[in-house]
């Protein structure tokens, strides 16, 4: 009897919902308790990793750009706009470290974002991404208007950017001091697309629909110049006459990629009302599956680049196009495109594979798939001429390919986020644990050989285990901002930053998807 009764509570306590997740039981959260403990052991890792490089950014760089973690100096070069501050405030803020956000915070109450260091140009898509996107993350999850107030003064210097173009694209800088822009004549796609959640965003919140306008007229030139192959854009465009450099390059990397991403997040951001914007990104997807993704002789698949009006294909991927996955596999949820979710599956093991065949579980700045007996930089018309020429130039054995066929070109890894932010959209897609094995083994690579005494630094070849000899002084604000959120959300409950409420910009500050698109989209 007095079993049956406890039997009875028990059973109404399990039962009992959670209130700041999406309906999950206490049942349900104990029969996932191992690994629960697991990730959540994980997950005050990754905390303590942020504390760590914050502890060092506050006591050496505290409102300046960034940290030097290994001069244990500060440095201004993004103009003095305290970028690692503003970058990191709603990572700080997820990971309720409370006191050092708030701190911050009173930080960027004083600022001005009216002047920048003298003599310096702002770059608009590095500001807009870091400045404009971090207060406008922090505003989402704190609603604070001085954020939003801050943002605004960020936008409007940066929106003088687009004064320079008779056609409607940004130039790359502007002089925030005269409020001018740097005349240009070309710019590249990441830089006139990369500005559109941001901006759109911000005409959200304000009401203010200029901002919205600035985006989408940038978007327009983008898709009505002329392209060659259909889903397909040329790295660059003439900010004359909004027309495409045809000998350009076609990549998902360095001055690309996040142009692809946004085509996507902006049909997310406004809740799938913009129809215009998922054409472009299926077109893309599809271009990319048939030109792009590629198959190494040892069956891996990886996104090359073609150049000189598509006669040169190079074999070679840039981690920072190891985002693209995580894009796929978003895209396969949101548009119901199972068949995309294979391929980004394939791609995100490479981009594991290039850090679990280094030496210190680091993955390069770029690598190339070379055939086999072949050495770097992998264009399929190297010739075997080349082989002597490179080994008497003393070409190290890291250049020579691994099993998988990996060669690392550049063996720099700068903390970059792109690869851990593909295995978190993943594990979010897919549910498959084995996302978050990876993950820890990169964390745990973070852990053992960038962890400098005061915050992390940026390293010089993966290949080398004598990590001090290593060291490059430099801890980017995308480490605070991407890679260490990322992974802290990859080992957090899903409903943290649910994909369903949330769109994680390109510097991963997350923007609520708009709902009430009607009144949003009408100005
Ligand atoms: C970040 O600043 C952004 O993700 C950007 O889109 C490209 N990559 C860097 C970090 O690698």
């Amino acid at each position: 009897m007095q079993s049956e009764r406890v039997d009875r509570i028990v059973d109404k306590v399990t039962q009992v919902k959670i209130p700041w997740t999406n309906g999950t039981s206490i049942g349900d959260s104990f029969r996932n308790s191992e690994l629960t403990l697991t990730n959540h052991k994980r997950q005050q890792a990754v905390r303590n990793a942020m504390q760590h490089a914050w502890t060092g950014y506050k006591t050496h760089a505290f409102g300046k750009d960034e940290l030097q973690p290994i001069s244990k100096a500060a440095n201004v070069r993004w103009g003095d706009w305290a970028i690692s501050l503003i970058d990191s405030l709603d990572t700080l803020k997820l990971m309720e470290m409370e006191e050092e956000y708030l701190e911050a915070k009173e930080f960027v109450r004083s600022m001005d974002f009216g002047r920048a260091a003298p003599g310096y140009m702002t770059q608009v898509f590095e500001m807009t991404i870091r400045a404009l996107g971090g207060l406008l993350g922090a505003y989402e999850l704190d609603e604070d208007p001085m954020l939003l107030q801050k943002a605004r003064e960020v936008a409007d210097v940066l929106a003088v950017a687009f004064e320079g173009s008779l056609v409607g694209l940004p130039m790359s800088y502007v002089d925030a001091n005269m409020k001018k822009p740097v005349p240009t004549t070309r710019v590249c796609i990441a830089e006139a697309g990369t500005i559109q959640l941001e901006f759109k965003k911000l005409s959200q919140l304000t009401g203010d629909p200029k901002y919205r306008k600035i985006a989408e007229r940038a978007s327009d030139v983008l898709e009505t110049a002329t392209k060659y192959h259909s889903g397909l854009y040329p790295i660059y465009l003439n900010t004359i006459n909004g027309q495409y450099d045809h000998s350009a390059s076609l990549s998902m990397g360095a001055g690309a990629d996040s142009f692809y991403e946004y085509q996507l997040k902006q049909y997310v951001l406004h809740d799938k009302a913009e129809e215009k914007y998922k054409d472009q990104y299926v077109a893309s997807v599809e271009a990319v599956k048939a030109k792009l993704v590629a198959k190494s002789d040892s069956g891996l698949l990886y996104l090359g680049q073609w150049r000189n009006n598509m006669t040169v294909f190079v074999r070679e991927m840039e981690h920072l196009a190891c985002f693209y996955p995580g894009l796929m596999a978003l895209g396969a949820q949101v548009l119901d495109r199972p068949q995309d979710l294979t391929i980004a599956e394939e791609l995100a093991r490479t981009c594991y594979l290039s850090y679990k065949t280094t030496a210190t579980g680091l993955g390069p700045e770029t690598f190339s798939f070379s055939k086999s007996g072949q050495l770097s930089p992998a264009v399929d018309d190297i010739t075997d001429d080349m082989l002597p020429v490179a080994a008497a130039l003393g070409y190290p054995k890291i250049f020579q390919p691994n099993k998988y066929g990996i060669t690392p070109v550049d063996t720099r890894y700068i903390l970059r986020p792109e690869t851990v932010e593909s295995l978190f959209m993943l594990y979010r897609v897919t549910d498959d644990p084995k996302y978050q094995e990876w993950g820890w083994d990169i964390f745990n690579a973070i852990e053992k050989h960038t962890k400098a005494e005061v915050g992390y630094a940026a390293y010089v070849n993966v290949h080398d285990v004598n990590s001090t000899g290593n060291w490059i002084d430099s801890m980017e604000s995308f480490f605070m901002a991407e890679t260490l959120k990322y992974l802290y959300l990859l080992f957090s409950p899903t409903d943290l930053i649910s994909l369903d409420e949330f769109v994680l910009s390109t510097e991963a500050h997350p923007f609520r998807i708009i709902k009430n698109n009607e009144t949003v989209l009408a100005d």
